[in-house]
């Protein structure tokens, strides 16, 4: 099927590439095992190819300098030398390259990258980079296919912060991010509050460097930054255990969203499973899905409503109403972590009031242009009396008729 016998009726090539032992020239370091090259191409139409299927896997030892490659090699094999050596015999032998740009599905094979047979969703981070050192596909060459070993976790979700939480308009409002200059940090919080309280904020599986543009926070609008949050995929045998963690954003009408500011989150080092997803604040009690989600195609995750449970004592005790339907994180935990846990105090020891007062110094005092714990709703000041304190909204929550009452977070770790 070539471009000289274009009369001919061409079909769409496939392959199928299974149960196949692929052995490296151990102890010499070298050699691909399998490439994939793209020539006649100005006829040929490529179909499915399969390598490797669950129980037929394909096995690759180590030590190859690349286990699958795809050809990236444009324009006429001649003259030589040439990525395809079948086609270096001379004059009469030429043919036209073009890039293999057709996806591969690899997630059915077994790799050694040093620690014997393993499928890409069992490896850790160290060792899918290993991998990835041994692929030669879309990242080196943006002409290329994509050979696919690894499906991400993507975050599709939404939460109200009930701090900075308006309920007339909706959305929540984002002074930190409107103050000039802003006072939202460009990279993240969460790792210096971590050292202020310890245990508050443990980065697990995280390899993302958490920093933004600032023009991230010169959106305005429904999709402006209103501050940090903080993602946890636990489990799905054992939701006290933590899998992955990643700080994110959040839009004022409660989107979760990546560094870009605007797309979904990205768990890079997690592979598409069931996951239970939790959603904290560092001034707000965290809130998790009462059951594992499957995360296969991104699903959306509303924490804002009813209609998605919340682990805890009731499908919504989790979060606070904030507004008729609407559900939020509960606000007031300017000490994110104290003796009994992630918990709301008004009075007693480790209450969450004497922080703003300690701020203010003086209880009239207002303490404008922050970026602190204290500031509850989230206004860029800390006040302690008066219109808009920040004191008041952890009275409402515990309840003005029992201010020894402590909310604890669900689940409390
Ligand atoms: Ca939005
Ligand atoms: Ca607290
Ligand atoms: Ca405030």
């Amino acid at each position: 099927m070539s471009g000289n016998s274009s009369t001919i009726v061409q079909v769409p090539i496939n392959g199928v590439f299974t149960g196949n032992t692929f052995n490296s020239l151990t102890p010499t370091t070298g050699g691909i095992a399998m490439s994939f090259y793209n020539h006649d191409s100005d006829f040929a139409t490529l179909g499915t190819f399969t390598v490797g299927t669950v129980g037929s896997e394909n096995v690759f030892a180590k030590d190859f300098s690349y286990a699958v490659y795809l050809g990236d090699q444009t324009g006429s094999t001649l003259p030589a030398p040439v990525d395809f050596p079948e086609y270096d015999l001379g004059a009469s032998s030429g043919t036209i390259m073009a890039c293999w740009n057709t996806d591969i599905n690899i997630l059915n094979n077994t790799f050694d990258i040093g620690s014997g047979p393993q499928l890409p969703p069992a490896m850790n981070h160290l060792e899918r980079l290993a991998l990835e050192n041994i692929l030669y596909h879309l990242p080196d060459k943006p002409c290329l296919g994509e050979l696919i070993y690894f499906l991400p976790v993507e975050v599709y979700a939404k939460v109200f912060l009930q701090g900075p939480y308006d309920s007339l308009s909706g959305l929540m409002n984002d002074a930190l991010r409107a103050a000039a200059p802003t006072l939202i940090p460009d990279s993240e919080p969460y790792s210096a509050i971590n050292t202020a309280f310890p245990g508050a904020f443990v980065e697990v599986n995280n390899y993302v460097v958490e920093s933004v543009s600032p023009s991230v926070f010169t959106v305005t609008g429904d999709n402006a930054i209103v501050d940090w949050v903080w993602l946890e995929l636990r489990d799905k045998t054992n939701s006290n255990t933590l899998l992955a963690t990643r700080c994110a954003l959040v839009q004022r009408d409660g989107d979760i969203v990546d560094l870009d500011g605007s797309s979904a989150v990205l768990f890079p080092d997690s592979y598409v499973d069931e996951y239970y997803l939790m959603v904290r604040h560092r001034n707000h009690l965290g809130a998790m899905t009462a059951t594992a989600i499957d995360f296969t195609g991104a699903p959306f995750i509303d924490f804002t409503v009813a209609s998605q449970p919340t682990y805890g004592t009731t499908p919504t005790s989790a979060r606070r109403l904030i507004k008729t339907g609407i559900y939020g994180l509960w606000a007031g935990n300017t000490i994110p972590k104290s003796s009994g846990g992630f918990q709301i105090l008004y009075n007693n020891s480790g209450n969450d009031r004497l922080p703003i007062l300690t701020v203010v110094g003086t209880p009239l005092n207002v303490v404008p242009n922050v970026y602190m714990l204290e500031d509850v709703n989230m206004n860029g000041e800390v006040k302690y009396n008066g219109s808009g304190n920040d004191r008041v909204i952890i009275l409402g929550n515990v309840g003005t008729l029992d201010p020894l009452n402590v909310i604890t977070q669900e689940p409390n770790n």
